[in-house]
């Protein structure tokens, strides 16, 4: 009952108060089987058409009562100290995320990170960066030692890279049966540059034994409850990926101090993993000689089924399995949806892609839902664990109503489903193809 009613905030939130749009959007959650994103009966295809202003060439391609992307996009202004346009799921914790065209950036500027707190962040005023100490220890460290900012910047070695930052949940709010937790749709995600000392580095400074397996943080924020024997969240990532170059303990973003609700004054940056292993507001690192057993570890937390079960299946908690690389994804940044295009001259849109621990290997765009594609033009990571920019010139053949539909292969072959992949119980990991509306005119 709960997650009903914000399911209904979030939704309002998504469409405002268009009638139109808000029936479909109460029919398609309240009758629809099968997806949030919606599946309407094909004989409303004359009221689709009118309700998006125009004739749809590609009709016919439609799979069966697909929503048109035009009438879920989003225009509620918010406004969060720093964070200019984004969209508030949830105000406590604070939780918000950034519509797709204000990630247009190669690097994702501070005021458009998206914030996903579990807990409540330290207060600002209690923050004083010349004292701030993260301590390294842990059964698994043989020389535990404190660090404050300027040790860190002293003793180690200086470095910058890109590094992608997406919450597990990020498309959550897409699953059928609907899943608890931040109705995230697509905003989750960023891809800022982070500048620090090597994780690496740091934990060798301390010796690394040789039972070590985890390395894992804790964070200055207090539980949601206010109890202060628990913490809000405290994650990690095993040894291999602790020890990747591109893992940092960072203290500056884009150049700059790290935006107080992204973890200022440090934060650990472990890219392409669920955004969950990046630690915020850190103040503690820990070599462990087992998996870390820190508060939202276990199952079902970040953690999805061992195999694929059925949509509302209830799964026994040694049936899940931790969830390390993120999938492979795409974003159309560039229009923003809903436009008008005139006919006459190509449209350059444009967007990112990301595979987790993988690279891109391509990314193709349809504007005949699905039936053909066209390859995109693909950038090279600035570096291991980047997004990757794509651009496309589309010509559409006549007037009327169009979906971009973008869809994204990593190096070792998948690609993005159409559709929202395997259900599982938290709701992680939805990779489906992101689409925008364009009106041509
Ligand atoms: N200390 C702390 N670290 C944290 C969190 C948190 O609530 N507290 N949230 C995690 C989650 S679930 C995500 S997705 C990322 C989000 O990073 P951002 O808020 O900077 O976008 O931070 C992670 N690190
Ligand atoms: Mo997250």
């Amino acid at each position: 009952m709960t997650n009903k009613t914000s399911k209904t905030r979030g939704l309002h939130e998504l469409y405002g108060e268009d009638p139109v749009a808000a029936d479909l959007t109460l029919w398609d959650r309240e009758v629809n089987p099968l997806t949030r994103r919606g599946f309407l009966k094909r004989s409303s295809l004359l009221a689709m058409a009118a309700a998006v202003g125009g004739s749809i060439p590609f009709a016919a391609n439609m799979p069966g009562g697909l929503i048109p992307a035009a009438m879920a996009q989003s225009d509620e202004p918010f406004a969060i100290p720093g964070k200019d346009g984004l969209l508030v799921l949830n105000d406590r914790p604070l939780n918000a995320e950034t519509p797709p065209y204000l990630l247009d950036d190669d690097i994702t500027p501070a005021k458009y990170m998206f914030v996903r707190n579990n807990g409540n962040p330290p207060p600002q005023d209690t923050i004083d960066p010349t004292t701030w100490r993260i301590d390294v220890g842990g059964e698994s460290c043989e020389n535990p030692q404190s660090f404050t900012i300027a040790e860190l910047k002293e003793k180690f070695a200086h470095h910058t890279y890109q590094l992608t930052v997406e919450c597990g949940g990020n498309g959550r709010s897409e699953f059928v049966p609907a899943a608890s937790g931040n109705q995230w749709t697509t905003g989750a995600v960023a891809c800022p540059s982070f500048t620090g000392a090597r994780l690496r580095d740091v934990l060798e400074a301390c010796g690394i034994a040789g039972d070590a397996v985890y390395v894992a943080y804790y964070g200055a924020d207090a539980h949601a409850s206010g109890d202060p024997s628990r913490e809000s969240i405290s994650r990690g990532v095993p040894m291999e990926k602790a020890l990747e170059d591109e893992s940092l303990i960072a203290w500056a973003m884009n150049g700059e101090d790290i935006p107080y609700l992204n973890g200022y004054p440090l934060r650990m940056v472990c890219g392409g993993w669920p955004g969950s292993v990046s630690g915020k507001w850190l103040k503690k690192i820990v070599i462990r000689n087992q998996k870390h057993d820190g508060n939202k570890m276990a199952a079902p937390s970040y953690s999805v089924p061992k195999q694929p079960v059925a949509p509302g299946t209830e799964v026994p908690k040694q049936d899940f399995e931790t969830i390390h690389s993120m999938p492979v994804k795409s974003l159309v940044t560039f229009p923003r949806t809903g436009i008008t295009h005139q006919q006459n001259e190509p449209l350059a849109v444009r967007g990112h892609a990301w595979a987790g621990d993988l690279s891109v290997h391509s990314v193709q765009v349809s504007i005949d839902f699905g039936a053909t594609w066209q390859e995109a033009e693909l950038r090279k990571a600035p570096n291991r664990l980047a997004w990757q920019r794509w651009t496309s010139d589309i010509s559409f053949p006549e007037p009327g109503y169009y979906e971009v539909w973008a869809r994204a292969t990593d190096s070792e072959g998948r690609s993005q489903p159409m559709v929202v992949p395997g259900w599982n119980p938290k709701g992680y990991l939805n990779n489906a193809c992101h689409r925008i509306a364009v009106q041509v005119a």
